[in-house]
Order: structure tokens, then C-alpha cells, then sequence
């Protein structure tokens, strides 16, 4: 069965290969995605090293004169997803892009796609090294004057329809933005979709963007929604202290990265909430946090930010749900299992927390990790995300970052062993 799921995800890698780059599914997202093609860079690694560094190449080809590499290139019209290069109406031409980021994976990744092979790699990291920094560059600038990393945008996240952007959402007015006709729900059921509120929503925020010409300084001053993200500064710090190693093995001089990744350690207070007890999303306009323990603040241990008793606090949420982790707490009021990011469980995300794990020396809780999110993909396929509860197959299907991490980690024996 392994060596079925192992040629199956190798399958999902290749037939949503588009030349140069990967969707993250046909149908539903038919473009370039930013942190899914980091993810396919990575499950290519395991079998084509040299498709995996064109998979980020083609990435950082999008790349704006700002540094921001974009959350999605449209590289070839398609009809089927809302909202499309003429509703962003960035400046960006060959490909055009969406207006927003999304997580900084990439240089995590290319780290480990290097280790995998450093010869093949040296010349590709060393092309692509400028650019990363270019793109951190850009986060340290124009996300993280608060001290944290922020997000414009829910959908900068990656997790963007979590409880944790709700305090910010509600102060979004979304009553005049017109007609739309949305995509996504015509490719999967309503009921794992964002509500209509939240996309009309999500597009008075993208209007704001689009009308002051993306201009990224009134977008954080002036913008309708700007959260500190615990996720985006749990990655951010990983992905500052890879891209420092990555530059010290090319013989760079790395003290601003390095000075990015301690600023942000420094930084953290600011999202400590201590009702809840751990790192939580809080609104920069009011000052509110979130309230909700979920996805974003197990990522600390990515940044090696977990002592005992906030492990306490993590693991007992886990305990609440069958396959972890839950993208939010079953215990609050706004969980829902299958509606996505406020509730389901996605290998993607865990395959981060489990690299944090096993750094933290917690290979218990990593192996329990993978065979939790192993388990749920032999049952039910390569989806998209799961029912935490019961492990129901949810959102699109023949996944390319749920097939990547299947190879790359999921589908491991626990000694690394494929
Ligand atoms: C908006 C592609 C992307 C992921 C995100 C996930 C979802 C898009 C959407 O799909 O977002 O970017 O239209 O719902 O939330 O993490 O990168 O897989």
C-alpha cells in the first residue's frame, strides 16, 4: 500500500505540473500558488531535484521590485477562480499577480531541498539566495513594524478563514462591493467554504489595495484589516534563521537576516496572550486578541518558542480531536470540523509542526503527528484537509501539497525511511 501512495503522490506531483510550475489542484485553484509551490518544490526533491529548484525558480519570477513574492501568479487565464488578475488589477504584467504574500516557506524548504542534494543545488540556491533575501527584506520592511508579523489580508495567512482573523473581519465594512460570481463553491460543497459575508469581506480589503495602487505603506497605516499573525511570525523566524544558514554556507555576510530573526524573537510579548495562556492573533487596529488556541500556535515550536506549560495547553487541545492538529480549538464556540481553516486538520501545517517537534527533541508527539496525518491519507486520499474528528476527506482532492508531504514526511517510516 505504502509503495501505491508513494507512485499515487508522485502521480498528483506530475499531473498538476503545468511546465515550470504546479496547481494546487485542477479545478478549484488553477494557478501558482506561493507556499503550495514551496511544498511541491520539496515532494519534487524526492524524485526530480532539478523540477524541485525550477518549481521556486518559476516562483521568484513573479517576484514585484518591492521584494513581495506574490500569493498567486497567474501565468495562464483560467475562468474558474474567483478572484482573478482583472479584480486584483495589480501592476504586474509577465505573469500578473495577486496584490498580497503569503507564508515564507520557501527558504525552509529550499534549505532542506539543497541538503538533499548540495552539488545539483549549489548553483540554483545561489541564483535564487538574492531573491529570497529580497522577499524577507520585504517582510522585516513593510509586515513587521509592530514588533510581529502581520498580515493585510486573511488570505496572506495561508489560513484564511480561521477564528483567529475574526476580530479584524468584523470591522471590515464588505456592503459595497458589488456583484461578484464566487468560484470556489461551485468545485466543493458550500459548507467547507467561507461564508458570502466573508468574501464580500475579503474583496473590500483587496478594493482598498487595488485602489491605492497597492502602495504598501497606506495599506498598513490606512487598510481595512491588519492582525498580528503568530503563524507568519513563528515561520518568519524559522525561515530568518534557514535563510541566514543558507547564506553563511555561501560565504554571505548574514547580520541583517540575522538581526530580522532576533528582532521578532524580541518582538513576541506583543501576541502573548496570558488569559489563553499562549501566542495568539490579535487585532493592530483595537488591540484585541483572538481568544483561540489552534494551528497558528503550535507553529511556535517551528520557532522553538514552547516551554512545558504551554505544551500542556497545546497537547490538551490535540487530546480534544482523533488526527491533529485541529486548525482551532474544538472547545470554542466557532469550531466547525469541516469548514475550512476553522476547525479541519491539514497535513500541510502539521508537517511544519512536526519539523518544530523534532527539533524540540519531541519525537513522541512528531511521530504521533505523522501517523495521525499518515492514517487519514491512507483512508481517505490525497485531499486538500481533513475532519479532525473523524478524518472525512475534505476540500478538493489529488492535493500537490498533500501528495508533496506524503513523500516527504507523512508517508515516512519513522526512522525517515520511505
Ligand atoms: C486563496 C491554494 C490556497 C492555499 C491557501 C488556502 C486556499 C485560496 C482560496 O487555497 O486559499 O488564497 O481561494 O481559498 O487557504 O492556504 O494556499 O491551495
Amino acid at each position: 500500500m505504502k509503495m501505491q501512495l508513494n507512485e499515487q503522490a508522485r502521480a498528483i506531483l506530475r499531473g498538476n505540473d503545468r511546465g515550470g510550475y504546479t496547481i494546487p489542484t485542477a479545478g478549484l485553484y488553477p494557478y501558482q500558488w506561493n507556499w503550495d509551490s514551496a511544498f511541491a518544490a520539496w515532494g519534487f526533491s524526492t524524485f526530480d531535484i532539478n523540477r524541485a529548484w525550477t518549481e521556486i525558480e518559476t516562483l521568484f519570477k513573479a517576484q514585484w521590485a518591492n521584494g513581495m513574492a506574490p500569493h498567486i501568479a497567474f501565468w495562464q487565464p483560467d475562468p474558474g477562480y474567483f478572484p482573478g488578475p482583472d479584480v486584483w488589477g495589480t501592476a504586474t504584467s509577465d505573469p500578473q499577480t495577486s496584490g498580497i504574500s503569503q507564508p515564507p516557506v520557501a527558504a525552509i524548504l529550499a534549505r532542506k531541498i539543497w541538503d538533499a542534494d548540495p552539488e545539483a543545488g549549489r548553483p540554483r540556491i545561489g541564483a535564487l539566495y538574492p531573491k529570497l533575501v529580497a522577499w524577507h527584506r520585504w517582510w522585516h520592511r513593510d509586515r513587521c513594524a509592530s514588533g510581529v508579523a502581520a498580515i493585510t489580508h486573511p488570505w496572506e495567512s495561508g489560513r484564511d478563514n480561521c477564528p483567529d482573523w475574526d476580530p479584524g473581519m468584523k470591522n471590515v465594512d464588505g456592503t459595497n462591493v458589488g456583484d461578484y460570481t464566487r468560484r470556489d463553491t461551485g468545485h466543493v460543497d458550500a459548507s467547507m467554504r467561507p461564508s458570502k459575508t466573508d468574501y464580500d469581506r475579503y474583496l473590500a480589503i483587496l478594493q482598498f489595495g487595488k485602489a491605492c495602487g497597492w502602495d504598501q505603506a497606506e495599506i498598513t497605516a490606512n487598510g481595512p484589516f491588519l492582525m498580528a499573525d503568530p503563524a507568519m511570525t513563528f515561520i518568519l523566524i524559522r525561515a530568518h534563521r534557514d535563510l541566514a544558514a543558507i547564506g553563511r554556507a555561501l560565504g554571505e555576510d548574514v547580520s541583517e537576516i540575522e538581526g530580522w530573526a532576533a528582532a521578532l524573537a524580541a518582538g513576541l510579548p506583543k501576541i502573548w496572550n496570558s488569559d489563553l495562556g499562549c501566542y495568539d492573533a490579535r487585532d493592530l487596529r483595537t488591540g484585541q486578541f483572538a481568544n483561540i488556541m489552534g494551528s497558528g500556535a503550535f507553529l511556535a515550536w517551528l520557532a522553538g518558542e514552547v516551554d512545558p506549560a504551554v505544551e500542556a495547553r497545546l497537547t490538551a487541545v490535540w487530546d480534544r480531536v482523533a488526527y491533529g492538529i485541529p486548525s482551532a480549538d474544538p472547545a470554542a464556540d466557532s469550531f466547525n470540523p469541516r469548514r475550512y481553516w476553522r476547525g479541519p486538520m491539514w497535513p500541510v501545517v502539521n508537517s511544519l509542526i512536526a519539523m518544530g517537534l523534532i527539533e524540540a527533541g519531541k519525537s513522541d508527539l512528531a511521530e504521533r503527528l505523522r501517523r495521525e496525518t499518515a492514517e487519514v491519507i491512507e483512508k481517505g486520499g490525497f485531499n486538500e484537509y481533513f475532519d479532525p474528528l473523524d478524518g472525512t476527506p475534505c476540500g478538493g482532492a489529488n492535493f500537490t501539497w498533500t501528495a508533496a508531504i506524503w513523500l516527504t514526511w507523512a508517508g515516512r517510516d519513522a526512522d525517515g525511511g520511505t
